[in-house]
């Protein structure tokens, strides 16, 4: 039985509601990977990559852990010994001031880390680094990608095989979470194999939960630039009708995608209160992160309520920007 080139899901043409399904067996690609690839349809698949980490971990190949500036939260939760190269990835999305050197030397990880590097798959920026990083580094020929879902890793590996492979084909790739259903293996030249994996679902992440209409406007596309609200009597803060702020003094600096719009009201009484409520006090130089949507740097926040959708979850991070 052969595999489906863009998910990695076995091909098969006796149930439609299974992954792997196609009309052809013939074909390369399995329905779903040619909707998405070609008219943008996306079918949900319930993968989460946590259980590959297992059979990586009984190996000693290099890892490249993948994440982006909203998932940094996630790395704790991925435990495996290998030797890894923290890839941060999405560069062209991060504020273009941001020194990435201080960026990285504040993710801190219980992992064996043996490089950190910022790249941009989109703009092939630092690939060539990245590739050069890895033949350094590398224990064998076979290289994994991991990371949580929706971080890039089947974007990156594409541009691997782009710049320095046979060009032929493509892994579907998609804004979506579990794009990606099964390992997918990449030759990239003679020295090197890179392996794809199923994202690691982020529990608790707004993607999950969001409609499609809104995802167009939580997945950033563009630069991010950070919004900066001064509160000194109380405030509700409202973002897209997804969530609710109500702070009593502070500052608040905005790490989202632009499209969302951030509104802003002094006597606010009954908008999106039915949501759930999270307290918080005191907050100096602590990230708020909500999972799948981004976070909110804190000044001297006195008194901050933030009310989510119950399957959302909040958390308090130490700040990395
Ligand atoms: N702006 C920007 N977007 C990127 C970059 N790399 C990936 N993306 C986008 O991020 C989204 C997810 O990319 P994928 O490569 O499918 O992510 P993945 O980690 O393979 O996801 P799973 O297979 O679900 O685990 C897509 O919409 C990509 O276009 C990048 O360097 N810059
Ligand atoms: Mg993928």
């Amino acid at each position: 039985m052969s595999k489906c080139l863009g998910c990695g899901a076995l091909l098969q043409d006796k149930n439609e509601n299974e992954i792997g399904y196609t009309l052809d067996l013939s074909k390369k690609l399995c329905k779903r990977c040619f909707e998405i690839q070609n008219y943008n349809i996306y079918k949900k698949a319930d993968i989460d990559g946590k259980k590959y980490l297992r059979e990586i971990d009984k190996t000693n190949d290099l890892v490249l852990l993948v994440t982006d500036l909203f998932n940094v939260h996630t790395i704790k939760e991925i435990n495996i010994s290998n030797p890894v190269i923290l890839v941060f990835t999405k560069r062209d999305l991060l504020p273009r001031g941001i020194y990435e050197n201080k960026l990285l030397s504040k993710i801190t990880s219980h992992l064996n880390i043996v490089g950190k590097i910022v790249v941009s798959s989109l703009n092939n920026y630092q690939i060539d680094d990245l590739y050069n990083l890895i033949m350094n580094k590398k224990k064998s020929n076979y290289v994994y990608v991991i990371g949580s879902t929706s971080t890039g890793k089947s974007t990156l590996i594409n541009k691997f095989i782009y710049n320095y492979g046979s060009r032929d084909n493509k892994i579907t790739t998609s804004p979506n979470p579990s794009t990606t259903l099964d390992l997918i293996e990449s030759k990239i030249n003679d020295n090197l194999i890179l392996i794809d994996t199923p994202g690691v679902l982020d529990e608790g992440s707004i993607l999950s939960v969001a409609s499609k209409e809104e995802l167009k406007k939580i997945v950033p596309k563009k630069e991010i630039r950070p919004v900066v609200i001064q509160v000194k009597n109380k405030q509700t803060i409202i973002i897209d009708n997804l969530i609710r702020i109500d702070v009593k003094k502070g500052i608040l600096v905005f790490y989202m995608a632009n499209t969302l719009k951030i509104n802003r009201y002094y006597n606010e009484k009954e908008t999106l209160k039915n949501l759930k409520k999270y307290h918080f006090n005191n907050l100096n130089n602590e990230d708020i992160v909500i999972k799948g949507l981004g976070f909110i740097k804190t000044k001297n926040v006195v008194d901050f309520d933030i009310y989510v959708n119950e399957n959302v979850k909040i958390l308090l991070e130490q700040s990395i920007i």
